[in-house]
């Protein structure tokens, strides 16, 4: 393997030293786990715009990054050597997925055609290299948020020619997808919202996103593009209100305008917490519309409020997502797990950059074994199953098979003890769930 980064590949360690070095003490990707190998459970991505192109900057100081090819000055040379460097990258950490935003891995020309252009001479030395490595593009997206053309949206722009040009940026991104094999296509509304509603017209600006998402779909079965498309919801930041605001917004949107067949959701920690919600809530509701598409796996800071993007360290977390993902049976047809992450600003070498994502890692495939082993026993799906086995049988049937009428249940109840009623809720225990829930993690970390 070359030597661009000075950093030997990632061994998996085991538990003997619990200290973390630069090896995986539970991320073993052909270990197998449920049925899979973990690396068919994890399908980890590594995020070209944290990891690459990220300075480490916050809103009060420059960037504090150190990366290996920070002697590059010409933007196209560097844009080009930025491959190598995340080839190697991907194969010292073990990672068989990446995703990019079209403006992460090119820069942009004074038009679309030479900004085309330079994205066209990247993408060829790309798929260069995914052929020499296997790697595969998890997804990539288009940034229609960066530059300040895009100020005030892009597919929800108050400015025709706007709208024209982020459908002609798009319409590249898609033939790129195609190219390099995406198997998954990500809209992030970066500033599809709006600052002030009195200077909004949201229902016009709401229809022309849903026209952008048709003018998409209509492409991408022109050129035969198969990828799976997906919204990622975030409620705010950098708009006051972001239009797909969390998960059950997103299927709503989705829904208004028949657009439910063809979408699914890729969902990120921060983003849900921002929201308000878990990730696990997230994850939830879209699995109950059938909508689980891919994860973006990072974490916030409950003590910021703002998007961090921090690795996921979070076991409690990670176990919750992996036994949504366990339950689900993957994560989604296509889905994986994006690290949208990025070291702290004091985390600016190269070997830290390592040990950000070997942190991300560790923490998910723990969360898989615990998962694995709360599905083996059925623990969780029992509680559930019994919780709700009133509507199994007699005046519960009749109400999930539409027999029920307020009428039939009146008289279930008109002469119901309020002692019977209240024994029949006691069926819940959720402090001893938390406590078996701990058990387990303790357990299965335990076993190794
Ligand atoms: C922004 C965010 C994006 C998307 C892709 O918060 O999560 O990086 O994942 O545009
Ligand atoms: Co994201």
């Amino acid at each position: 393997m070359a030597d661009l980064w000075n950093v030997d590949p990632i061994p998996f360690v085991g538990t003997s030293d619990l200290t973390q070095g630069l090896g995986f003490h539970y991320y073993q990707p052909d270990r197998v786990v449920a049925g899979k190998p973990m690396k068919d459970w994890l399908r980890f991505a590594v995020a070209y715009w944290h990891s690459f192109d990220q300075r480490l900057v916050d809103p009060f100081g420059d960037g504090t990054a150190q990366r290996p090819y920070d002697h590059v000055t010409d933007p196209m040379a560097l844009a080009l050597a930025k491959v190598d460097y995340a080839f190697e990258f991907y194969a010292k950490l073990g990672a068989g997925f990446f995703c990019f935003h079209d403006r992460d891995i090119a820069p942009e020309g004074d038009t679309l055609r030479e900004t085309n252009a330079n994205l066209d001479r990247v993408v060829d030395h790309i798929a260069e290299l995914q052929a020499d490595s296997g790697v595969k593009l998890l997804w990539n997206t288009s940034s229609l948020f960066t530059n300040p053309r895009f100020v005030s949206g892009a597919a929800t722009s108050p400015f025709a020619e706007i709208y024209a040009y982020a459908a002609g940026q798009l319409k590249h991104s898609l033939e790129i997808a195609k190219r390099l094999g995406a198997e998954n296509y990500v809209f992030w509304g970066g500033r599809e919202g709006y600052e002030n509603l009195w200077n909004t017209d949201l229902r016009r600006e709401q229809d022309h996103q849903a026209r952008f998402f048709r003018m998409c779909l209509d492409y991408a079965k022109e050129i035969g593009l198969d990828a799976q498309f997906l919204i990622e919801p975030k409620p705010k930041e950098p708009t006051t209100h972001q239009y797909d605001f969390d998960a059950a917004t997103a299927i709503a949107f989705l829904k208004t305008y028949g657009l439910d067949d063809d979408f699914k959701l890729n969902l990120e920690g921060n983003h849900a917490n921002l929201a308000g919600h878990t990730y696990q809530h997230e994850i939830r509701v879209a699995r109950a519309a059938g909508m689980l598409g891919s994860l973006d796996a990072n974490q916030g800071d409950k003590l910021i409020g703002w998007d961090i993007d921090e690795f996921p360290s979070d076991l409690y977390e990670a176990t919750a997502t992996m036994w949504e993902v366990l339950a689900e049976g993957s994560i989604g047809p296509h889905g994986g797990l994006n690290f949208d992450s990025k070291p702290r600003r004091t985390s600016f070498t190269e070997e830290d950059l390592f040990r950000g994502h070997i942190v991300g890692m560790d923490t998910y495939a723990a969360g898989l074994l615990i998962a694995a082993k709360l599905h083996e026993d059925g623990y969780i799906e029992n509680l559930v199953a019994d919780r709700y086995s009133s509507y199994d049988s007699g005046i519960g049937t009749t109400i999930e098979d539409g027999t029920a009428t307020l009428t039939s249940l009146e008289a279930e109840s008109l002469d119901a003890p309020q002692s019977a009623l209240l024994a029949a809720t006691h069926s819940d225990h959720l402090e001893s769930v938390k406590a078996t829930i701990n058990n387990y993690i303790i357990a299965a970390l335990a076993e190794g």
